[in-house]
């Protein structure tokens, strides 16, 4: 099986860039082995704290976020960095070339129940119109991104990333220590009977998507030509990545019952990542208005409504949304 770095230098990536996701995979790598301890070294548990997303803060999250804050402020390869557990940017190395934003531990929820839980991570290139200490570094659009990824921690510890190219998934071989390629393209079915959204959360959506679920629940036995199967796995990362593996639509639609913050999760480090590779695997990413990779993003921590998946239920849902 090929390793990792062959595939970056057949796709061309720039060996600066190259030698930023290794950094960034090295750092995963210790997540993943302190992930896997878990009771075992006294990481599992919450902390007393709570991050500017006013969530609290997991023991494993704040040792994520440290291990890859303190690993890429070493690398000399990045100007500045966005965290979901850091309010605002932290400068790192000044004329570095790249920026790179991550969700240390997506749906550390999970952790102390041993559910799948991941590390999104997104790099840009720097900004040299403004300094390392400003957040206008990331103000880019998800297509400015220049490699988008996550690693999941699972039975199998799993890389997927695109640098541009097609989204590719690797396995880490804990034995050697290293990502192996084990899917060469990710190819999201265009069809699909399998849906992903928190239906707790059944009585805060809109008139549309109230009526899009409500077609999905009644299936075949109603206007849709099959009937649907549902999963929620509340870590946005494992259930993007089922999508990624087997197709699906994965929603998290504006709470209407919220007009200050109608929408949880996060552009920077969640979705514009994952659209990347959604959309890098013939998928399709969009808000409940607009295709989520064009947003012109407004601050780090902003939040956007997120359906992403099979490209002919996305279209689907936004007909029900009335966006074309
Ligand atoms: P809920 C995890 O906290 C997260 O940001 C995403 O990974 C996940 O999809 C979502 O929130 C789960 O939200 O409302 O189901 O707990």
């Amino acid at each position: 099986m090929k390793r990792l770095i062959p595939c970056l230098e057949q796709d061309n990536v720039d060996i600066e860039l190259i030698l930023l996701i290794k950094t960034i995979l090295t750092a995963c790598k210790e997540i993943s082995f302190r992930v896997g301890q878990g009771a075992l070294s006294n990481v599992l548990g919450s902390t007393l704290d709570e991050n500017i997303q006013g969530e609290t803060q997991k023991k494993l999250d704040i040792i994520s976020n440290q291990l890859l804050k303190d690993m890429l402020l070493e690398s000399g390869k990045v100007r500045t960095i966005a965290s979901e557990e850091e309010d605002y940017v932290v400068a790192a190395t000044e004329g570095a070339p790249y920026i790179v934003a991550f969700d240390p531990l997506d749906g550390s929820s999970n952790i102390d129940i041993n559910g799948q839980i991941g590390t999104i991570f997104t790099i840009y290139r720097a900004k040299d119109d403004v300094s390392a200490e400003s957040e206008l570094q990331f103000s880019q659009k998800g297509t400015e991104q220049v490699c988008a990824g996550y690693v999941l921690y699972g039975p199998s510890t799993l890389l997927a990333m695109t640098t541009g190219g097609p989204s590719r998934l690797y396995t880490l071989d804990k034995t050697q220590g290293c990502y192996l390629l084990t899917t060469e393209q990710m190819d999201i079915p265009t069809e699909t009977q399998e849906f992903a959204v928190n239906m707790s959360n059944y009585h805060q959506w809109s008139a549309g998507f109230t009526h899009y679920i409500n077609d999905l629940l009644l299936g075949n036995e109603g206007t849709r030509a099959k009937k649907y199967n549902m999963r929620w796995n509340g870590a946005m990362v494992g259930d993007v990545h089922r999508v990624l593996s087997r197709g699906g639509i994965f929603c998290y639609p504006n709470n209407t019952k919220s007009p200050q913050q109608p929408a949880k999760l996060r552009l920077l480090y969640e979705a514009n990542p994952l659209a990347m590779l959604v959309e890098n695997a013939n998928g399709k990413a969009s808000t409940e208005q607009e295709r989520i990779l064009a947003i012109e993003p407004s601050h780090i921590h902003q939040r956007v409504a997120v359906i992403m998946g099979s490209t002919s239920e996305v279209d689907e849902c936004l007909e029900y949304l009335n966006v074309k």
